[in-house]
């Protein structure tokens, strides 16, 4: 077997240039920790976008860039500040995400981002193919990268290919109105395999496979020419011990060391022990339904009017694709929401919504965290959701309620929460008063199981049975050459 070849649209540093010297910080999101016993020591490069534009690169510094991520086990795939526009603000995410979310309203069908997407995919097979050997193994990620599968196989017919999605994969009746939909089925199934967070995008993909291609496929197997493609899901899970270690590190901390955020949130909870926090954390994304949770909680304060005054939501929305018109509308709706409902209600003792429009530090996300008897995340569409298992994750003492949509892919897995219909405000406000009525005992036995099973399947696990299947796959291809 020789390398591992990872493709995502992002790389996993961040490059930070200051006075003409430059840094390659590692991030630290799930993917990147997921992936480290993929992506480790000298047999593994992973390649993807610095996040820099070719026009904000000075043409000396490009030697230093490209030696600061050769020492991450990085190598980067140059874009345009025109590719960037519409390869990824463009065709990825005003046509690919809001369709496969069932925003079929959002979906813009441009020729010319479908063009450009084409060329940036070319791009990154490109890039591939140049380091790529026969007996290498190539894992590429998720929607913007599509088409990448097909583009390598073509140069490379018989090296092994992954392709995992971190989005839902639409049901047929939505994917059918993508002009390009052969295409992108082409595309993917280059794969040797497909992997989806959960079994209903797997059928969805499926189906669409066999009513748009007519190809044959008998149980999770696709027959093309003379190859065979394994679809199949994995569910993503997280670095439990990451977020387990942090809670239990930070309920030692003595007050003096805690953060001003931390110590706030004391303050409100030592004035009125009574009083719940309820938390929403997401990137202010319309397939998160913040707005829809906004209305839901006005409605709850309504119905259960006995808990003015004691419950209080927090709200952390991420600034995500600032650039694009319909999520400058949501942060405008959402802000107007905050402030309509805050008016309504607050009183001089209480305001019921605290509203974060940032990013916060990892710190910060288990104050908020552990800090909150409830974790209301109930988007419209998510691939997975992985708020949700780190919520839980970071419950040390294993109280703490989990409300979560029926829509995310999380829920299937997550049957211990209380899980709700995110456009069923009676159903929702009625979760919230039984969340903050559960007895004590209940939420622990609760909790105690999602936190056994979510320390079983993490990321890293994740990770690695889905290159154990990519690795049989391609076995069981040799030995059907061979005979
Ligand atoms: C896509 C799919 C799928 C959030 N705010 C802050 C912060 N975060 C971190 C969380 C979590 C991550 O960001 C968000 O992950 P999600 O899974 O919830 O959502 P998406 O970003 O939409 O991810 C999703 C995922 O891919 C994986 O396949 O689950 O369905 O849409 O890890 O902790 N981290 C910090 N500060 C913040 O303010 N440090």
């Amino acid at each position: 077997m020789g390398k591992t070849i990872i493709i995502s649209n992002r790389l996993p540093v961040q490059l930070q240039i200051s006075n003409g010297s430059i840094t390659a910080v590692p991030s630290v999101g799930g993917l990147a920790t997921g992936m480290k016993s993929v992506h480790s020591g000298s047999d593994s490069v992973w390649i993807g976008w610095s996040g820099l534009t070719d026009e904000e690169i000075p043409e000396e510094l490009v030697p230093k860039i490209d030696k600061a991520l050769a020492e991450h086990g990085s190598s980067k795939v140059n874009l345009t500040k025109e590719e960037v526009e519409g390869f990824y603000f463009g065709f990825s995410n005003r046509t690919i995400w809001p369709l496969f979310h069932y925003f079929l309203e959002y979906s813009e069908f441009e020729l010319d981002s479908w063009t450009t997407y084409k060329a940036v995919n070319q791009k990154f097979a490109d890039a591939i193919l140049e380091k790529a050997e026969d007996d290498d193994i190539i894992w590429v990620h998720d929607y913007q990268l599509m088409l990448v599968p097909q583009m390598v196989r073509e140069k490379r017919p018989n090296i092994s290919i992954g392709f995992f999605l971190h989005i839902p994969f639409p049901s047929f009746e939505i994917f059918r109105t993508l002009p390009w939909r052969e295409e992108i089925l082409r595309g993917l199934l280059g794969s040797d395999l497909i992997g989806f967070h959960i079994y209903d995008y797997e059928r969805h993909f499926l189906s669409s496979v066999r009513r748009l291609l007519g190809l044959e496929v008998s149980f999770n197997e696709i027959y093309l020419d003379n190859r065979v493609i394994k679809v199949d899901s994995f569910p993503m899970g997280i670095d439990y011990k990451k977020f387990s270690d942090a809670a239990k590190e930070h309920s030692q901390k003595p007050a003096s060391q805690q953060s001003e955020l931390q110590q706030r949130l004391n303050t409100h909870k030592q004035s009125d022990p009574e009083a719940k926090f309820f938390l929403s954390i997401d990137r202010l994304d319309y397939s998160k339904g913040i707005a829809k949770r906004l209305y839901a909680f006005e409605y709850f304060l309504n119905k259960y009017p006995q808990y003015k005054e004691k419950v209080r939501l927090i709200i952390l929305a991420v600034p995500s694709r600032s650039n694009v018109p319909q999520y400058q509308l949501l942060k405008r709706e959402i802000d107007e929401l905050v402030g309509r409902i805050n008016g309504e209600f607050s009183t001089v003792s209480w305001t019921p919504i605290w509203y974060f429009y940032r990013s916060m530090p990892f710190d910060n996300l288990i104050d908020l965290y552990t800090s909150s008897d409830i974790a209301w995340l109930t988007p419209l569409r998510d691939g997975m959701n992985l708020v949700a298992k780190e919520y839980i994750a970071t419950r040390t003492d294993k109280t703490g309620v989990l409300i979560l949509s029926e829509m995310a892919g999380s829920a299937n897995e997550m049957n211990e929460a209380l899980l709700i219909n995110p456009n069923n405000f009676e159903q929702i406000a009625d979760a919230l008063y039984e969340a903050i009525n559960m007895p004590k005992e209940e939420q622990q036995a609760r909790n105690e199981l999602l936190q056994n099973r979510l320390e079983r399947y993490n990321v890293e696990k994740w990770a690695n049975s889905f290159m154990t299947s990519l690795k049989a796959q391609k076995e069981r291809d040799a030995e059907n050459i061979s005979k």
